[in-house]
């Protein structure tokens, strides 16, 4: 395991390694605790020099130079490091035979077995666990990959590229593989075990025919047939909007069930949690289904902004994390609903990215240093990365953007770039300006303020950067609504911003004026969420109902109904009086709009949630507060709006095996109806729904709906529902991860007694974030003021700094929340986080818990 050694990383020190690494050849001769690795790479001098490699507590067993065995004088090896003293002239090969123990590895990086299937994680640094190497980005190699096991059955051994052979004899089988494509370590990988599979094929515009294979446990591979429509699906989808095809004669994906994120891109192999691959109408949910195609066509999209094309350093994570997160994003916008994706975008933005903006965890979109680089994998890599190439988009359009990403694809196709390098392809106007966004954390906010006098109507927008940046480039889409009608914008002066097509650039201030209007326009401002800012407006409840009322942009007007509900709720929190009969007319009308998409108009229909009301509030927050506000709220609405809610819940119900994004809408907005019912108390539906439901979205949902009503039938409902579902461990994910949101008294003592249910295991990261991740979400148990919640989490993490740091460190991130919180809560977790950091040994966890605890 890789301890803490307390060094920095910085951006300014990059250097280009002194040697490159042509070729490399990897033999595996597999054992589950003796897997005998042969690496042989060859190093061409650039500038030459001392060699130097990292590894990460490796055992090394044997050194050749040129294919002859090195002295023991010609290298100093420790596990964790080899330099070659004695250096060839030009070219050489270097072959190092270490010893791994993939049963013993749970960290779940480099080689380890899940399930008795060998697999491979290497991204970030995982590679250096296999064998030594450079092990970054910027050092790209062609692979051979022999492997060898014991032959049994149908035993698949896969790696990266094309299979150039497989044998089977003496009780022996061996694959090779061959990858053309030259890669950097972080992409290899390999997999071998025994598994089912679903397999397809598919031609390419310029018709190569590619063999796709999906593998899965035995027995599940009609689960995975959604999987493999999203594949095609996503290699259509790439050929058509960025014209890029699939470059090898096979794509494999293989599912596994202990892996510490979602999915991994390796080159012609990604690896999946099996999560985001099992599905069929009886265990999984609608959002199952559509987390499922996001995560395959995100890990497909990889093999071009990714793989083909990666990053110098990971500095520049997000050249391929933001920018296939909006591909993505775009996929499904194209595949399902452009409104509703990009409303689900920015609430998950706002949830998780904007916190973490103004936390202690805060970082830039492209860091300048960092001390463990998998503590980078971000909501503010991924998602604010993203949205800044949405920001260049929505600057230039989409036909500059497509002849930029072209322009992109072919300058540095087969090379490690840099988010430079990316923004030099693009027209835009002030690229230094611009690169700002992606230098300064902290989310700008943009202050907009409205007068109307003699007829004219003035509408000013203001910057206020975040604390320490610099005024920054924001795109601006804004319409103007007299009446019913938008203004013609030609009969607007506007003084201080930059117009581009359809938006302004707002730099310090703009201002908008349109003479001879006979009442004063209602603006929509920030249109589909033009750029990742806080709006600051006066609130206005009469503005917001106009622009429910008569708004055509999606994102604004689900936005105006947010606020006035989170207005609503801050009211109950704060012992105010609010037009609460007035929301839920609002909320009825549109959640009844015949023009409008029922995913659209579901969306409509669920509240703020807690994290948004803590944000709101801002500081000192009362937990036991937020809770009651919350169902309190939802229960008012649910009364006010009872007889429109039961119409809706009464709704035909599509069949259970249509998963399409429609049938999927529909589910939701009789789901969300059933949610806001039984808040008012009226549970029977519920009730009846957990147990006869026949699709797991509906099973699950009303379950939800007891649940977070405090019903009194939610315990009987989840017993029986777990006992339906001993057997299926991702379904049993959802009931812990329900267990542990439960917002009634006993939920810490509930967790701590779901440890030791037989399903529950540490080593298990699925497990690990369906119980004490979800835990960390329930605002009124985490956050309790004996301190009860902060200390179950932190012992599981210290538990998890041993066995899986990266698994531990993700939970400990919740703890960025606190400062929000009572003095009383703020010192608990104080104390709790500087126990943690105390006995905390491993690089992730270390990190996190000394920027945790640091005087702010
Ligand atoms: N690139 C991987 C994430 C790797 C995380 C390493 N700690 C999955 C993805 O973003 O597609
Ligand atoms: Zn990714």
């Amino acid at each position: 395991m890789r301890t803490d050694t307390g060094q920095t990383v910085y951006l300014k020190d990059y250097q280009p390694t002194p040697y490159r690494a042509p070729h490399v050849s990897l033999m595996f001769a597999l054992h589950p605790t003796r897997t005998v690795v042969r690496a042989t790479t060859v190093f061409e001098p650039v500038t030459g020099g001392p060699l130097k490699l990292v590894g990460d507590g490796l055992n090394l067993v044997g050194v050749e130079i040129d294919g002859k065995k090195a002295p023991a004088s010609a290298y100093e090896a420790t596990p964790d490091s080899f330099v070659l003293k004695t250096i060839p002239k030009g070219a050489f090969s270097l072959t190092l035979v270490t010893v791994v123990s993939p049963d013993d590895n749970t960290e779940l990086m480099g080689l380890y077995r899940s399930n008795g299937v060998y697999c491979t994680q290497c991204e970030a640094e995982g590679y250096r666990r296999i064998t030594y190497a450079y092990d970054r980005p910027d050092v790209l190699s062609v692979y051979d990959v022999y492997i060898v096991a014991d032959a049994e059955g149908d035993t698949l051994l896969l790696s990266n590229g094309n299979l150039v052979k497989r044998e089977v004899s003496g009780g022996r089988m061996t694959a090779q593989w061959h990858d053309p494509f030259p890669k950097p370590t972080y992409l290899f990988a390999l997999v071998a075990g025994d598994l089912g599979a679903v397999s397809d094929t598919f031609t390419t515009k310029s018709g190569r025919k590619v063999a796709l294979n999906i593998y899965v446990e035995k027995g599940k591979e009609p689960r995975a047939t959604y999987a493999m429509d999203a594949l095609k699906r996503s290699m259509t989808w790439d050929e058509v909007r960025f014209g890029r095809e699939y470059d090898l004669d096979i794509f494999n994906i293989v599912a596994v069930s202990d892996f510490n994120m979602g999915a991994m891109e390796n080159k012609g192999l990604n690896v999946f949690n099996d999560r985001y691959v099992l599905a069929d109408p009886a265990v999984a949910t609608d959002q199952d289904y559509s987390g499922i195609e996001t995560v395959i066509a995100h890990e497909y999209f990889h093999n071009w902004t990714g793989n083909r094309i990666t990053c110098r350093d990971w500095f520049q994570l997000c050249l391929k994390e933001g920018l296939t997160v909006f591909r993505d994003q775009e996929f499904t916008s194209d595949e399902r609903s452009r409104g509703v994706k990009r409303i689900a975008d920015v609430r998950r933005l706002r949830a998780a990215q904007f916190p973490e903006d103004a936390s202690p965890l805060r970082h830039c979109v492209r860091p300048s240093k960092y001390d463990e680089i998998s503590n980078l994998y971000t909501a503010t890599v991924y998602d604010k990365g993203a949205e800044l190439i949405r920001m260049i988009h929505t600057m230039i359009g989409e036909a500059a953007f497509r002849v930029g990403m072209d322009l992109y694809f072919f300058k540095y196709d087969g090379t490690a770039a840099t988010i430079e390098e990316f923004i030099d392809c693009f027209p835009i106007a002030d690229k230094a300006a611009f690169l700002t966004w992606y230098q300064e954390p902290g989310t700008p906010r943009v202050t907009v303020t409205e007068e109307f006098a003699a007829g004219t109507y003035t509408l000013t927008m203001t910057q206020t950067p975040a604390e320490g940046a610099g005024l920054k480039p924001i795109p601006v889409r804004l319409a103007l609504l007299s009446g019913t009608e938008f203004v013609d914008p030609s009969t607007a002066t506007i003084t201080g911003g930059q117009v581009g097509p359809g938006h302004i650039i707002l730099t310090d201030k703009v201002t908008i004026s349109v003479p001879n209007q006979a009442t004063a326009p209602v603006a929509s401002v920030m249109r589909g969420f033009s750029a990742p800012v806080i709006i600051e407006r006066t609130p206005d409840t009469a503005r917001d109902l106009f622009l429910i009322a008569h708004d055509d942009d999606p994102f604004n007007i689900w936005d105006a109904a947010q606020r006035i509900a989170l207005a609503a709720m801050r009211a109950r929190y704060e012992g105010t009086e609010a037009d609460e009969a007035g929301l839920a007319e609002a909320l009825s009308a549109l959640a009844t709009n015949p023009d409008q998409e029922p995913a659209f108009r579901a969306l409509t229909l669920i509240l703020p949630t807690r994290q948004a009301l803590i944000e709101a509030i801002g500081s000192d927050v009362d937990p036991v507060r937020i809770e009651a506000a919350h169902q309190g709220l939802s229960a008012a609405i649910g009364s006010h709006m009872k007889d429109v809610l039961e119409r809706l819940f009464e709704s035909p119900l599509p069949a259970p095996d249509d998963v399409s994004a429609e049938a999927a809408g529909h589910r939701a907005l009789r789901n969300a109806a059933l949610t806001l019912l039984t808040a008012a108390g009226d549970s029977g539906r519920a009730v009846d729904q957990a147990a006869n439901g026949t699709t797991m979205t509906d099973r699950l949902a009303a379950l939800g709906a007891l649940a977070f009503a405090n019903a009194p039938e939610a315990d009987e409902a989840l017993k029986s529902f777990a006992a339906a579902y001993d057997g299926e461990p991702l379904v049993l994910d959802k009931y812990f991860a329900l267990e542990a949101m439960r917002p009634d008294d006993g939920a810490e003592a509930r967790v701590r007694g779901l440890m030791s249910h037989p399903k529950f295991s540490l080593k298990t990261p699925n497990r690990v974030r369906s119980l004490i991740g979800a835990f960390a979400q329930n605002v009124g148990a985490f956050h309790k003021a004996d301190g009860s919640g902060y200390r179950l989490v932190a012992e599981v993490a210290t538990a998890l700094d041993k066995s899986n740091p990266q698994v531990a460190a993700r939970l400990l991130t919740s703890f960025s929340d606190v400062r929000r919180f009572d003095s009383q809560q703020r010192e608990q977790a104080a104390d709790v986080l500087g126990g943690v950091l105390q006995s905390a040994t491993s690089s992730d966890v270390v990190d996190i818990a000394r920027r945790l605890t640091a005087k702010q």
